[in-house]
C-alpha cells in the first residue's frame, strides 16, 4: 500500500535561515506542495545544490540532498544520476554559482541531456556573499564590486540553455505560486534536462529588481504567459500580441490588426529558433514570457550510456579495473 504524501512531508525539521520576506521562501513552498503530486516517495528524491542563498535549499527539504562546492551541481547530480537512473534529481543553483562559477558544468548538463531537473534562482546579484554583481545583472549596475557600475553584457539564462541544446526550458517567478508548481510539475515530468529560471527578489541586497517585470500594477502589460497551441496575447484587456517573423519579435494591436495577426505559441517545436527569439523579450520593450518555452524530445544521457556500457558487456565481457590500470605502463613514485 503506498501513502500518499503531503506537502508537510518534505519540510525538514531545520530552521530556514533566509532574510525575513527573501523570494526563496516562495520558490522552496512551490516546490515542496509539487513533490505529492509526483507520486514518488521521498526516499527517491534527491536535491543538489553549490553555494549561494538558494543553495541552502537541500537542508530544507525532506529529502537526500548535497550541498556541495560553489557551481558544482551539475557534476555531482550527473553522477548521481547515472548511479541510479531511478532517482528525482533536482539542482538547485543561484544566477551567480550556476552562471559563473559553474557556467560551464551548467551548460554541459544541459548539452548532455540527463533526466534532472535545474532550477536557477535568479536575482541577479550574489546574495550570500553581500551584494556583488552577478552574470545577470543589468550593464550598470552599482554594487560591491562595481562600483561605478558594471560593465558587462548580462547574460539570459534562457538564451543560454537553449543554446546549449536544452530540451526542457521555461520561466516562473517568486509572486506566483500556481504558475511555479505547475512549471515545477511540467519539468519533473519532462524526460531530459528541465532548465528552469525562477525570477525571485533577494530583499537585501537587490529589493525590487524584477518589480518593472511583475510589479502588481504592471504584471499584465510587462509579462505574457506562453501556452502552447494558444496566441500569444497579453495585457490589462487582453488586447495586444506577440508576432514571430523569422528572428523578430513584434507587438500587434489586436484591436487594429485583429487575433490573426498575434503568432500560436508552439513550445514543441523542433527548431529553437523562436524560443531563442522569446528569450530575448525584455523590458522596457517587450512583456518578458512566463511559461514554457521549449519542450521536445530527446535521449537521455543515462539511458544511452546504460545501453552502451551493456553492449560493450555483450561483445567484450564484463571489464576488470585492476586489469585495465595494470594494462599499460606503470611508474612507481618514490
Ligand atoms: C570557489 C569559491 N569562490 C567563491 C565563493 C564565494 N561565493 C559564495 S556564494 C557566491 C555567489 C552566490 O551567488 P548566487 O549563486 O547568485 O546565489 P544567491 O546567494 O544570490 O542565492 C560566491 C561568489 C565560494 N564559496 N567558493
Ligand atoms: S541575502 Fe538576499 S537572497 Fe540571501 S537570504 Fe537574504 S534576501 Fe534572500
Amino acid at each position: 500500500m503506498t501513502i500518499a504524501l503531503t506537502k508537510k512531508d518534505f519540510a525538514s525539521d531545520q530552521d530556514v535561515r533566509w532574510c525575513p520576506g527573501c523570494g526563496d521562501y516562495g520558490i522552496l513552498s512551490a516546490i515542496q506542495k509539487t513533490m505529492p503530486e509526483l507520486g514518488i516517495p521521498k526516499e527517491k528524491v534527491v536535491f543538489i545544490s553549490g553555494i549561494g542563498c538558494s543553495s541552502r535549499f537541500p537542508y530544507y527539504m525532506n529529502t537526500y540532498g548535497f550541498h556541495t562546492i560553489h557551481g558544482r551541481a551539475p557534476s555531482f547530480a550527473t553522477g548521481v544520476k547515472i548511479t541510479n537512473p531511478e532517482l528525482s534529481v533536482w539542482v538547485i543553483t543561484g544566477d551567480g554559482d550556476g552562471l559563473s562559477i559553474g557556467g560551464n558544468h551548467l551548460i554541459h548538463s544541459i548539452r548532455r541531456n540527463l533526466d534532472i531537473n535545474i532550477i536557477l534562482f535568479n536575482n541577479e546579484i550574489y546574495g550570500l556573499t553581500k551584494g556583488q554583481y552577478s552574470p545577470t545583472s543589468e550593464r550598470g549596475t552599482v554594487s560591491k564590486s562595481s562600483p561605478y557600475g558594471s560593465l558587462e553584457a548580462p547574460f539570459k539564462p534562457i538564451s543560454i540553455a537553449l543554446g546549449a541544446e536544452a530540451s526542457f526550458v521555461a520561466r516562473t517567478h517568486d509572486k506566483n505560486q500556481k504558475h511555479m508548481s505547475d512549471i515545477f510539475l511540467r519539468a519533473a515530468q519532462h524526460k531530459g534536462t528541465s532548465f528552469v529560471e525562477v525570477l525571485q527578489n533577494c530583499v537585501i541586497f537587490n529589493d525590487g529588481i524584477h518589480d518593472p517585470v511583475y510589479g502588481r500594477e504592471v504584471r499584465e502589460d510587462n509579462t505574457i504567459t506562453l501556452e502552447h497551441g494558444k496566441p500569444m496575447i497579453f495585457g490589462k484587456n487582453n488586447d495586444k500580441g506577440i508576432s514571430l517573423d523569422g528572428s523578430k519579435a513584434s507587438i500587434v494591436d489586436i484591436t487594429k490588426e485583429g487575433l490573426d495577426a498575434v503568432s500560436i505559441h508552439d513550445e514543441n517545436r523542433e527548431n529553437p529558433d523562436h524560443a531563442f527569439v522569446l528569450s530575448r523579450m525584455m523590458q522596457p520593450h517587450y512583456p518578458v514570457p512566463m511559461g514554457v518555452f521549449r519542450d521536445v524530445e530527446r535521449p537521455t544521457y543515462e539511458t544511452q550510456l546504460h545501453a552502451q556500457v551493456n553492449q560493450v558487456e555483450r561483445e567484450k565481457g564484463e571489464g576488470d579495473l585492476k586489469k585495465l590500470l595494470f594494462s599499460d605502463e606503470t611508474w612507481e613514485v618514490k
